[in-house]
């Protein structure tokens, strides 16, 4: 039977979008001193805003402003103060839950749905998580004392809860940010500033500077800055390890992935299908642990793609403000450029593509969930990061090549196994190198559990008790 769905949009009215946005600098909206740009809905193209492009004037009067927030306020309050902040702010994010979700399913076309069930949820338990830290350091293991102002510089692809992983675990620990989101999602994070204003947070202790890849470079660069926390593409991720090396600064690096998805032949099908699903189109499959390779074991594989295309053909791909949307727009015009480019090496290799049936809106940047069949470890399709709704899928016919082809990657950062049988589980964890392994689900993100990544996907952890090491002097783990 054909069911026909009637649109739920989500309202738009409870976000009070201004024409234009200034920079987030000692607790004050100020203007930059640079010029500014433009933020866009990427499901209409829509502009949503002009935001201000700080140059390197602008930069070093936000960590002027951390700097002094650290030295005379935060760093001097005790943890039971700090914590009471943190707790106050969580607790906004909680109260401003609709507003931001929808906001962020605005700026970057993730589906309503995600951004309200998983990305504010997320965010508010981050706080909340870290704020229960803030008076209890000396338990952790890694000293009390902070590290001074650290620069944050964070992607597209979870605007609002990068913020979270960045600047909650920095600030219970008694250090100040100055934090960059990136060009194409910047106002989550500037509504982020409006509720560190309604928090009453001290001034200069969040600064947020709008700007692209120039603004973080001058973060990265400036003398005054203790610790430098980054999360995006490796390629860049490699130019700041270059750009800090031998300056003293720490720094912790969250980069690329390109995870296995194993599905042994006695895992139950269906929860499989739904794992590798979510583990491919949960944010348009722009996750950095997005499971990108299914390996699927070859006695079960044929079964398993009739039931993961029949339960792709009822992926519903459009208006992310839509209650009903599975699948929402691509972040930006570049990113949907690299995903087709990918794609169409995949075709050109001789990997089976295919896609369910499904029309996809006029305007704004779309791209239908599409799997390959018959890929090599050889095809690019299967070595590159895509990040986008693109699944290759391998098969194997043994644990020890299901190993193999997992770690055949430069990437480490998370991978997910399938299966009934605890001990298999348990070896395929100790084999794999990655810095998660999921069994039986997938993408689960929780603050009390450390996150991050092998070889090319990075170093350090953010989340739990690990994610405190990144900003305490005894932290070098
Ligand atoms: P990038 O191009 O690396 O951008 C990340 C951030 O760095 C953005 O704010 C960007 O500004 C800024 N930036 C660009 N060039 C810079 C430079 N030379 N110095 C300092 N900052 C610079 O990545 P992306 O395209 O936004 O995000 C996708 C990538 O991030 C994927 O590879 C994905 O796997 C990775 N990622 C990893 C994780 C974790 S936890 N491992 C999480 C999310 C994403 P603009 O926005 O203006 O370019």
């Amino acid at each position: 039977m054909d069911f026909t769905y009637a649109p739920a949009p989500e309202s738009r009215s409870i976000v009070d979008l201004k024409a234009s946005y200034g920079l987030f600098i000692s607790g004050q909206f100020v203007d930059g001193h640079g010029s500014s740009f433009k933020t866009i809905s990427p499901a209409t193209e829509e502009v949503l805003a002009e935001v201000a492009e700080a140059d390197d004037a602008d930069v070093d009067a936000a960590v002027k402003a951390a700097r002094r927030a650290h030295t005379r306020v935060w760093s001097r309050m005790p943890g039971s103060e700090r914590a009471k902040y943190l707790y106050r702010i969580a607790r906004i994010i909680q109260e401003r839950s609709r507003e931001l979700a929808v906001l962020e399913s605005l700026d970057n076309g993730k589906p309503i749905k995600e951004s309200r069930d998983v990305d504010v949820p997320v965010v508010a338990a981050h706080f909340f998580y870290y704020a229960g830290w803030a008076d209890k350091l000396e338990h952790a293991g890694f000293g009390t004392t902070p590290l001074g102002v650290a620069g944050q510089v964070i992607p597209w692809n979870f605007p609002l809860l990068m913020l979270a992983w960045k600047v909650a675990p920095a600030l219970a620990c008694g250090n100040t940010v100055v934090l960059k989101p990136a060009e194409t999602t910047p106002l989550t994070a500037l509504l982020f500033a409006e509720i560190c204003q309604q928090a009453d947070l001290p001034p200069g202790v969040v600064n947020i500077v709008t700007g692209a890849g120039g603004t973080g470079q001058a973060i990265v660069a400036h003398p005054d800055v203790d610790k430098v926390a980054f999360t995006g593409s490796t390629e860049v991720g490699k130019a700041i390890a270059r750009a800090v090396a031998g300056t003293g600064k720490k720094v912790t690096l969250e980069l690329g992935g390109k995870a296995a998805n194993i599905v042994f032949d006695d895992a139950p099908i269906d929860q499989a299908v739904e794992g590798i699903v979510n583990g491919i189109f949960f944010n348009q499959g722009h996750v950095c642990c997005a499971g990108s390779r299914l390996l699927v074991q070859e006695s079960v594989a044929d079964e398993l793609l009739e039931r993961l295309k029949r339960r792709m053909g009822t992926l519903r791909v459009g208006d992310p403000l839509d209650k009903n949307t599975d699948v929402g727009a691509i972040n930006s015009a570049a990113q949907l450029q690299r995903i087709r480019e990918l794609s169409d090496v995949g075709e050109a290799e001789g990997a089976g593509r295919w896609s369910p049936p499904c029309e996809l809106p006029d305007r704004g940047f779309w791209f239908p969930p599409t799997i390959f069949t018959g890929v090599s470890q050889a095809h690019r399709i299967a070595r590159e990061e895509i990040f986008g709704p693109v699944l290759s899928v391998l098969t194997f016919r043994t644990p020890s090549e299901a190993v193999e082809k997992a770690n055949n990657t430069p990437y480490g950062l998370s991978a997910g196994v399938w299966t009934e049988k605890g001990s298999l589980i348990l070896h395929m964890a100790g084999a794999l190198k990655a810095g998660v392994v999921w069994a039986n689900t997938f993408n689960k993100f929780d603050p009390t559990s450390p996150f991050g990544g092998y070889k090319e996907s990075g170093q350090g952890r953010e989340g739990g008790r690990h994610g405190l090491a990144a900003y305490l002097k005894g932290g070098d783990l």
